[in-house]
């Protein structure tokens, strides 16, 4: 790899940077400097340092005249900058020292800055990681999304409940962006076809402008810079002036306003129901414009458009851009005159799809009307792209069926690869939702276990062990996590192990202050740290933990003095607001916390915390301070996970199924360093043609049957006893995701962590060994393997600065 092309600085003039900011950019001198000011200045100087790298990678992209990348994601989740892009410019110890001489307080003007929370969870961060990992390896890219006026609601509780709040990350200036308004393409909907002359015409109805803004992603060293474009919907004409003259105000907005809807408010997942019509405009609307601007760039560079799949690697984040298929056929077809044969094949060998999700609710379906109506010519393409798929097989997998568009295999047939996200995942993309489609296309599925930027989620999350792990093994491991496997010689050392104890209690220390200094929540740091973060979902299992930590009460009540080893439940997450049973987890856990916390008795055993709207952020507070990960869903649900690396890389062992990437981390940090429980996936599906298979495992539980019944009789709602009646019910009669049936084994494995937990050097000797043992879950690695399998694309990193 080539050295770093960023210039070294000293803090004096980083210094004089940011005062030269908070004169020129902010209008302010340091005496009326507020927090605002402050952060934007250093904001704006540090991406000062980030534009001479992406000037330069742009510059060696169009040089190189190679193929590039286009991730296609309705989610970014992003979190904050300003620490990403000073550790990855490695200015993070100047920019602290230069606040610091200020007289500013570093951390307080980092957590100053929004959460830019474009994205709900795994998928969303999943995207952002990636885009770290391709700059990082000098793979040029571009991410394309919506640059969402409301990112993911607000949570907040209300006696326990959640309520949602819009959120706001674009009230204060987005200062890491820069406004494109020269690049803007038309996107349009609805109208009809019509055949002239030949031709076949898409007159739509109602038109919409997509303008960019960008904001670019500088990898580790500042040796590359790609871009992140999002797209911003405008109307065609800002305002109607004859409305206005005549005193309509409301009709002179409202070409304005009802283009704006389409890139307003990120949708919550799970709530497919809601705005369809909407959710398929903003899925149209950033995919169109995605696909005009890599054709304008394609064909700006003289290139020949039979010749795209060597130039142009797009990769569809979920089936949400699948509307990329049809999309590229209609503009080869419609406006450079392809035969459709010649049209699809050229779509199909640019693009490719990654499945997340083998939740039946979560692939989606159009019905097939709204689909007409909005999207007519797409329409029409589909059936012939449908036509020549069982032309060219012996398949009856249709895309058009049951009157409904079959978004899932429309990205299959359309792509010339489909990749899973975890070994055991691709595994069940083959043998289930795509079964028919794999023996069609033999070959196309491939797996491409995700990865998470080390970057983010060790060096700058947690600079205890970042420390020890640099004074260790050397320096070199953030962009060559495998090195992190030297730590392995290390956990026989008893120096060593004390010394990552150290670093594990002093993030707990700092987790503890900011608990209680956000929401006056004290907590044991010497407890067990037991965390399960994540979006509220049933096949998550929130519930299954709840239940557990119900059941520990009891028995710790019955007998107080057993030698308990004292734990802290945590739990964050939001659940999308119309997901009523989610919603329902969120409630039964507050109210368990405020009786549970309340109990003199087991008061310094067990506690329940559960913080307010849980972020990026919060995540990178929870994680390094965590001592036991808990990933724990139904065997064949959780595609992958991502959140399991993050706790493991940081030093938790995992309480976990044999579900999504679990897998392939307990291949990695051995089998006695993660804590395994539950039916495997077959078992699950075994378990559920077992007649009434959750009311016969509360049968054989007194455990479990106890606790159901504080639950639904009203123990811990007491103003209200009937609130968990259904949800106890759900359970005993229809269990989908087999809580019943793995809680005894739940119980019983966190008992031996329990125990483990005891032995604290031993404990800490298993959290070294899960950190020396999953570098293989980097996402550069991911990054390499989509670039090697998929995409095609080599790094243009070793030309840097040549
Ligand atoms: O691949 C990223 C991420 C996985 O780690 C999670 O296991 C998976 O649930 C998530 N999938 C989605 C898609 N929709 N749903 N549900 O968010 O992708």
């Amino acid at each position: 790899m080539s050295k770093s092309s960023v210039p070294t600085i000293s803090v004096s003039d980083f210094s004089a940077d940011i005062l030269r900011h908070l004169k020129q950019s902010l209008g302010k001198d340091a005496r009326h400097a507020s927090l605002y000011d402050w952060r934007m200045s250093l904001s704006l100087a540090l991406r000062d340092h980030v534009v001479d790298p992406w000037f330069e990678s742009t510059r060696k992209t169009y040089e190189a005249r190679g193929k590039r990348v286009y991730y296609l994601s309705m989610e970014f989740l992003i979190g904050r900058l300003i620490e990403d892009v000073a550790v990855n410019l490695g200015f993070d110890a100047i920019a602290a020292q230069a606040m610091q001489s200020l007289g500013q307080d570093y951390a307080e003007v980092v957590a100053n800055e929004p959460d830019a929370a474009l994205g709900n969870g795994g998928l969303g961060r999943l995207a952002a990681c990636f885009m770290d990992s391709l700059s990082t390896l000098g793979i040029p890219a571009y991410g394309y999304g919506i640059r969402y006026e409301h990112g993911l609601f607000e949570q907040h509780f209300e006696d326990g409940a959640q309520m949602e709040t819009a959120e706001t990350w674009l009230a204060q200036r987005h200062v890491w962006e820069f406004e494109r308004p020269e690049v803007s393409y038309p996107i349009h909907f609805g109208g009809d076809v019509v055949e002239e002359m030949g031709k076949t015409i898409w007159r739509a109805g109602e038109t919409v402008m997509a303008s960019a803004y960008d904001t670019p992603v500088v990898g580790w060293q500042g040796r590359w810079a790609n871009t992140l474009r999002l797209w911003a919907a405008t109307p065609t004409t800002a305002f109607d002036l004859e409305s206005f003259n005549r005193g309509d105000y409301m009709a002179a907005s409202a070409p304005e306003a009802l283009a704006r809807t389409i890139s307003r408010v990120l949708y919550p997942d799970d709530t497919t129901d809601i705005g369809k019509e909407l959710r398929l405009k903003q899925e149209y609307f950033f995919t169109s414009a995605s696909i005009q601007d890599l054709l304008r760039r394609f064909l700006s560079e003289g290139g020949d458009l039979r010749a795209l799949p060597d130039h142009v690697a797009i990769q569809l984040n979920d089936t949400h851009p699948a509307i990329a298929g049809p999309e590229l056929v209609r503009i080869l077809m419609d406006d450079h005159g392809f035969e459709v044969a010649q049209a699809i094949s050229t779509a199909r060998g640019c693009l490719a799809y990654t499945n997340h999700t083998l939740l039946p609710e979560a692939l989606e379906r159009w019905p097939e009307d709204l689909f007409i109506r909005v999207l007519p010519r797409h329409h029409r393409i589909i059936q012939l792209i449908e036509a020549a798929h069982l032309a060219a097989t012996t398949s009856d997998i249709r895309i058009l069926e049951h009157g409904e568009v079959k978004m899932g295999e429309l990205a299959f047939i359309m792509a010339h690869h489909v990749n899973g996200v975890s070994a055991l995942h691709s595994d069940l993309v083959k043998e289930t939702v795509f079964s028919d489609l794999h023996a069609d296309y033999p070959g196309r599925i491939i797996n491409q276990t995700n990865g998470i930027t080390p970057r983010r989620w060790l060096y700058s999350c947690n600079p205890p062990l970042r420390n020890l792990i640099n004074e260790t093994i050397g320096t070199g491991w953030p962009d060559d996590l495998q090195q992190l496997d030297g730590l392995s010689d290390h956990v026989g050392d008893a120096g060593f192990i004390e010394k990552f104890q150290v670093a594990k209690d002093a993030n707990k220390a700092r987790l503890c202050d900011w608990l209680h200094k956000r929401d006056g929540v004290s907590l044991d740091p010497h407890a067990m740290f037991d965390v399960q973060i994540k979006r509220i979902h049933e096949y998550k299992r929130q519930l299954m933990n709840l239940l557990e930590t119900v059941a520990l009460w009891n028995e710790i009540r019955e007998n107080p003095n057993a030698g308990w080893t004292p734990r802290v439940k945590i739990f964050g997450g939001k659940a999308a607001p119309g997901y009523v049973v989610a919603k329902e987890i969120i409630h039964l856990i507050n109210d368990a916390a405020t009786i549970i916390n309340a109990d003199p008795v087991t008061r310094d055993y067990l506690q329940i915390v559960y913080p307010e709207n849980y972020n990026v952020s919060m995540a990178e507070i929870l994680i390094p301070a965590t001592d036991l990960s808990e990933q724990i869903s139904t065997a064949g649900k959780e595609a992958s996970g991502t959140g399991n690396m993050k706790f493991a890389l940081n030093g938790a062992p995992t309480i976990g199924t044999l579900d999504g990437a679990n897998v392939e981390i307990r291949d990695c940090v051995g089998a006695d360093n993660f804590f395994l429980f539950g039916l495997t996936a077959a078992q699950v599906t075994e378990r559920r043609s077992v007649p009434e298979y959750a009311r016969r495992a509360v049968e054989a539980s007194p455990r479990l049957a106890r606790v159901l019944k504080q639950i639904e009789s009203g123990v811990f709602s007491p103003s209200d006893k009937a609130r968990y009646h259904g949800l106890v019910q759900g359970l005993m009669n229809h269990d989908y995701f087999l809580v019943t049936c793995d809680f005894d084994s739940y119980f019983d494995t966190q008992r031996i962590v329990d125990k483990a937990f005891a032995d604290q050097p031993s404990w800490t000797r298993m959290a070294a060994l899960n950190t020396a043992r999953v570098g293989w879950f980097s996402s550069d690695r991911t990054i390499s393997g989509y670039a090697r399998d998929i995409w095609k694309t080599p790094s243009l990193i070793a030309s840097m600065g040549s």
